[in-house]
Formats: structure tokens, C-alpha cells, sequence
């Protein structure tokens, strides 16, 4: 474990269908209750560019009581981690866990993500996502993220290989802000210049990663939304505040 804690945002992508691998007893154990998919970013900023979700399909995940009438859909750790920091309206500490499900029946759910341009999305497989660190649902900015952009054109050309439809695929990256350096496909050109072929070059990734996260912080500017023409660094907080202030995302430290 970290020594500092990591601040991160954790934002709500809302249950609109869910995917045909969806077992009934999970169903009928939600009722009539609103599910989010919550994933935890660090860069709120960016949240205008969501193409999709991520989660692991080997990786077990629950339904925790939010409220009376919203669910988290989450891992047990940061479902943990939550009710201690009081996100749920619940005494503190409490989990209340309604069901659970594995990563892999949730593929092809549809979602909405919170401040995305596109309003409907769908959850797609990802290999490297880690039990270990956030909600381990990751919203997907394959603008901006490098391993988000790689996993997304994995997905697109081997669809029988990873069981989703082509059609769950289909949200082409959606620029969000511009750089001198890498332009606004800071995640496309660096895959590009590195020769980034699968979402396994793990070394590879974590260098575009941080060049793009570095590039992007300093000397990035917005292109749309609220703080178009903003520098990122300070839109990142406002557009984070904006998120909170609508309910649609909460505060999540680990
Ligand atoms: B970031 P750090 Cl646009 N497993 O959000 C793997 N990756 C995870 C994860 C998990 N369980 N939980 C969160 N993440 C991702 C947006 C984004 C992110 C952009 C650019 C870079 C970036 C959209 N995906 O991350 O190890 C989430 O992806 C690179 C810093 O705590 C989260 O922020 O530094 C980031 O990793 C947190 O990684």
C-alpha cells in the first residue's frame, strides 16, 4: 500500500440494459433499484470523452446499497473502503451487499456514462484490470489513455476472440482537449510512435501513460465543454467539483 493516499474520482455510469449474460437471480435481487457502475479516475477532466467501460472478466464483483434506491456495482474492497469514507447513506462501515456477479456477465450492459458526450456506452472486457486498486470498473477515454485506446482496438479486431459484439465497440475516440505535443489523440499518437501492438505491452503502455498524463497536465488545453479554452490543470478540479455538486460522482481515497 500506497504511503499517500490517492485521490480519485469516482464516477457513476448508470445501468440503462443489461447484456445478455446476465444471470436472472441477479436480476430479480436488484428489484426495481437503480444500478451504478462506478469507476474510480484520475482524470475527471476527461470524462467528456467516455467511449465505454471496462471490467475485468475474471474478476468478482457486487451490489452494494448506496441508498434506499441506488446500488453500486463494485468490488467488495472499495464497496469497504466507501462505506468507511461514508459515500453510502448508511451508519458507517456498513456494507449491505445485495448480490454478486462476475466481471464477465456484465459485458454488453449499457450505460450512461456521466458527462459524456455519449450518453449511451456499453461494458467491454479488459485484461489488466486490478481487484487491487479503485472499484475495478474503469471508464474508458481511449483519447486520452493509452491503455484504454489499445484494449479498445484489441477488442475491435479480434471480437470473436474476446465473445463481445462488434456493435458494443462502435464509440470512435472523442477528443477532449489539445496538446502542442501529441495534438487532441494523445493516446492514438503515442501508441503510434511507441509501436504499441496489444494491450499487453504492459512496459510500453506505462510509458505512454505517463507522457500522456504529464503532457496533458501541463500543457494541455480544453476543447470542449464547460472550461473549453482552460488549461487542464485547472479545469481538472472544476470539472471534478461540477461532477459532485450533480451527484453524479463521489470522492474516493485509497
Ligand atoms: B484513468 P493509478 Cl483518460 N485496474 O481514468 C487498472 N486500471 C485502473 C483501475 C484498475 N482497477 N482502476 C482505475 N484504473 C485506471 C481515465 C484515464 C486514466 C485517462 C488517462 C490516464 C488514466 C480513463 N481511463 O490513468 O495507478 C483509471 O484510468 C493513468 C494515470 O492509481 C485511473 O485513471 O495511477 C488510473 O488507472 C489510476 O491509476
Amino acid at each position: 500500500e500506497a504511503v499517500n493516499p490517492q485521490e480519485y474520482t469516482a464516477v457513476k455510469m448508470q445501468v440503462l440494459e443489461w447484456g445478455p449474460s446476465m444471470p436472472g437471480e441477479v436480476l430479480q435481487a436488484i428489484g426495481g433499484r437503480t444500478v451504478q457502475m462506478v469507476a474510480a479516475t484520475l482524470r475527471p477532466e476527461t470524462m467528456y470523452g467516455q467511449t465505454n467501460c471496462f471490467v475485468g472478466p475474471t474478476l468478482e464483483y457486487g451490489l452494494y446499497e448506496a441508498s434506499d434506491t441506488e446500488l453500486f456495482l463494485i468490488t467488495e474492497r472499495s464497496a469497504r473502503n466507501m462505506a468507511f469514507q461514508g459515500t453510502f447513506d448508511r451508519p458507517r462501515g456498513v456494507v449491505e451487499k445485495v448480490a454478486s456477479i462476475k466481471g464477465a456477465d456484465i459485458i454488453g450492459t449499457k450505460v450512461r456514462p456521466a458527462f459524456g458526450l455519449v450518453t449511451e456506452v456499453f461494458v467491454l472486457p479488459m485484461e489488466g484490470v486490478l481487484a487491487t486498486k479503485g472499484t475495478g470498473v474503469v471508464t474508458s477515454v481511449p483519447s486520452d489513455s493509452p491503455d484504454d485506446y489499445r484494449t479498445l482496438m484489441d477488442l475491435r479486431k479480434k471480437p470473436e476472440m474476446y465473445k463481445i459484439r462488434p456493435e458494443w465497440a462502435a464509440v470512435n475516440p472523442i477528443p477532449v482537449l489539445s496538446t502542442p505535443k501529441y495534438g487532441d489523440m494523445a493516446a492514438e499518437t503515442l501508441c503510434t510512435q511507441f509501436k504499441i501492438q496489444s494491450q499487453r505491452d504492459v512496459k510500453q503502455l506505462a510509458e505512454a501513460k505517463d507522457l500522456a498524463y504529464k503532457e496533458g497536465f501541463y500543457n494541455g488545453t480544453m476543447t470542449i465543454g464547460d472550461f473549453k479554452g482552460l488549461a487542464v490543470a485547472e479545469a481538472k478540479p472544476k470539472v471534478r467539483q461540477q461532477m459532485i455538486d450533480q451527484q453524479l460522482a463521489v470522492a474516493y481515497a485509497e
